[in-house]
């Protein structure tokens, strides 16, 4: 070979494989189903900026927001697969694929937000983060979700409230029997679809925490919020397990960090927002009805439990350890 033409070719290929080094920045893209005015809406964009800062530009991530990405079933599926890198998901619709995160998904399960970090930072968060990460779903980072209460277009203040009324859940089976176990009829949908179902009478009533309930309008198309409380569901930054992995160690403690900072600044702003939240579906006319005792509530859920733990017994252990995290 023309040795002139070798050297001109090796030129090319180092040319090409500089702007090949210059071009490996990842773009990554991220799934968040909130709108402008949700706190994890301005936690995403955060992570986002400090993704670019700390791994100076290597990896960049574009957020799509208000779920133009697809439903939380949907994203979920797709950040399994590596179509999309990164979510902001709810554990609830994770439960279904791992097992082991349908955990927090028992109603109760938690006493209070402090209680479910602590779990979650503790032996059993790090069993959910495993078979998360395992499943494709890598938890960065938990951030809140606060604690979910019903709405309808009365009040509940008892199980037996709910009884008759078509309450839309997520996509969940342990959601499904918690409805049933209080007589109601349990609709799953996709969020995006759960106003326009309120508004025409496709069901009776919904629950989701205050911001949710505020940031989507659920609020004007009902009249009551009722404090049960029934569940206090994580949420995490999670990310395709796979991308992850293939990352230098360097670049998956940035993103860690990046994560984990945009988490704490998100339990700030959930904080500040979620009371906001209350005090401005309150001003819009909503009565928010608090129940002295929730006692019935969890009683009724003892037949949830019973078909979660004869269906996973190996979950028997899980379920203790979170019971018995101070
Ligand atoms: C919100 C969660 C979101 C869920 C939604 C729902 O942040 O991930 O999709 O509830 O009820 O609170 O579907």
């Amino acid at each position: 070979m023309n040795l002139k033409l070798t050297g001109k070719l090796l030129g090319a290929a180092a040319a090409l494989s500089l702007l090949g080094s210059a071009a490996a920045a990842d773009n990554w893209r991220a799934w968040n189903i909130h709108h402008d005015g949700h706190p994890n809406t301005a936690a995403m964009d955060r992570f986002s900026e400090l993704v670019a800062e700390k791994t100076g530009g290597e990896i960049t991530v574009e957020v799509f927001h208000g779920g133009v990405l697809g439903s939380q079933p949907d994203a979920l599926e797709q950040v399994r697969i590596g179509a999309i890198e990164i979510g902001n998901f709810n554990l609830g619709p994770i439960g279904p694929m791992v097992k082991e995160a349908n955990l927090v998904s028992l109603p109760f399960i938690f006493k209070s937000g402090p209680h479910m970090f602590r779990v979650l930072e503790g032996e059993a968060g790090g069993i959910i983060a495993d078979a998360m990460g395992e499943a494709g779903v890598l938890p960065l980072a938990w951030v809140d979700a606060g604690a979910r209460s019903f709405y309808a277009q009365k009040a509940i203040n008892t199980p037996a409230d709910v009884e008759g009324l078509k309450i839309r859940v997520m996509n969940n089976d342990l959601y499904t029997a918690m409805i049933s176990a209080m007589g109601g009829n349990p609709s799953p949908m996709a969020f995006s679809e759960v106003q326009q179902a309120l508004k025409t009478g496709v069901v009776d009533g919904a629950e989701n925490n205050f911001p949710s309930f505020k940031n989507v309008g659920h609020y004007e198309v009902t009249t009551n919020y009722s404090l049960s409380e029934h569940l206090i569901i994580p949420e995490c930054i999670c990310v395709n397990t796979a991308k992850f992995n293939a990352l230098s160690p360097e670049l998956q403690a940035q993103l860690t960090e990046a994560a984990e900072e945009a988490a704490l600044f998100q339990r700030e702003l959930w904080t500040v927002q979620s009371e906001q939240a209350r005090k401005d579906v309150e001003a819009a006319g909503i009565v928010v009805n608090e129940i002295a005792d929730k006692g019935p509530f969890q009683a009724a859920m003892a037949l949830v439990y019973d078909e979660y733990l004869t269906a996973n017994p190996d979950m028997k252990a899980l379920v203790e350890l979170a019971q018995s995290t101070e």
